[in-house]
């Protein structure tokens, strides 16, 4: 078992600083965003995202998480009625930017835009992700990516970060 370090804590805050820029320049500011991280690891990222957010402009964005598990199309407990009542933050009219750690299938952000139409019906989403590795099975591409990684279906992206796992890292894991 290999591994190879994709980024080090240095690398992570530079790419979360352009994607903070590259937001900004794209929506004209912050207003009227929201940032929403999917579970577990993609709630720090905006969380992160939020507060580079905030001081560059001073203006504070308002940050939510998701938890999309009962809106994937290949999970035992598949059924669409818990996760809107969830929504902290009203998406209506917002620009809602998604936040994941690593984007892969595809499905995981197409459970997540089901959850956020059920809630309301935003101006637009948009999807910020630390590592693509590929392999799409939806059309779903990116807006806003820390970095890409070509990967083969047997290699899996290790992503560790400082509020789950006391260190910031991304690295590649040969299977
Ligand atoms: P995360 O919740 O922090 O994103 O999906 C649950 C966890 O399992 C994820 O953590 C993710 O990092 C990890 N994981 C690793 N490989 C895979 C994978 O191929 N699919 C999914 N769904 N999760 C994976
Ligand atoms: P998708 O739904 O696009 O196939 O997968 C995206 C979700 O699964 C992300 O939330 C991510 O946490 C997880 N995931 C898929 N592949 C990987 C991987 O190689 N490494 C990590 N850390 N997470 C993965
Ligand atoms: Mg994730």
């Amino acid at each position: 078992n290999e591994s190879h370090m994709i980024m080090d804590e240095m690398a992570m805050k530079r790419a979360l600083t352009r994607i903070a820029h590259e937001i900004l320049e794209r929506n004209s500011g912050v207003e009227g965003c929201i940032l929403a991280g999917i579970k577990t690891r993609g709630v720090y990222l905006a969380q992160r995202l939020a507060e580079r957010l905030e001081a560059i402009e001073g203006t504070a964005i308002p940050w939510m998480e998701l938890d999309v598990t009962s809106y994937r199309d290949d999970r035992a407990e598949h059924g669409k009625n818990s996760a809107s009542a969830q929504l902290s933050v009203s998406v209506q009219g917002k620009k809602v930017i998604l936040l994941d750690d690593v984007l892969y299938t595809g499905r995981t952000i197409r459970a997540a835009m089901d959850a956020i139409m059920d809630a309301g019906r935003p101006d637009s989403i948009q999807l910020a992700v630390l590592v693509d590795r590929g392999h799409r099975e939806l059309p779903i591409r990116p807006d806003y990516i820390g970095k890409n990684v070509p990967t083969s279906k047997s290699e899996e992206i290790e992503v560790l970060l400082q509020e789950t796992d006391g260190t910031d890292l991304v690295r590649i894991l040969q299977a």
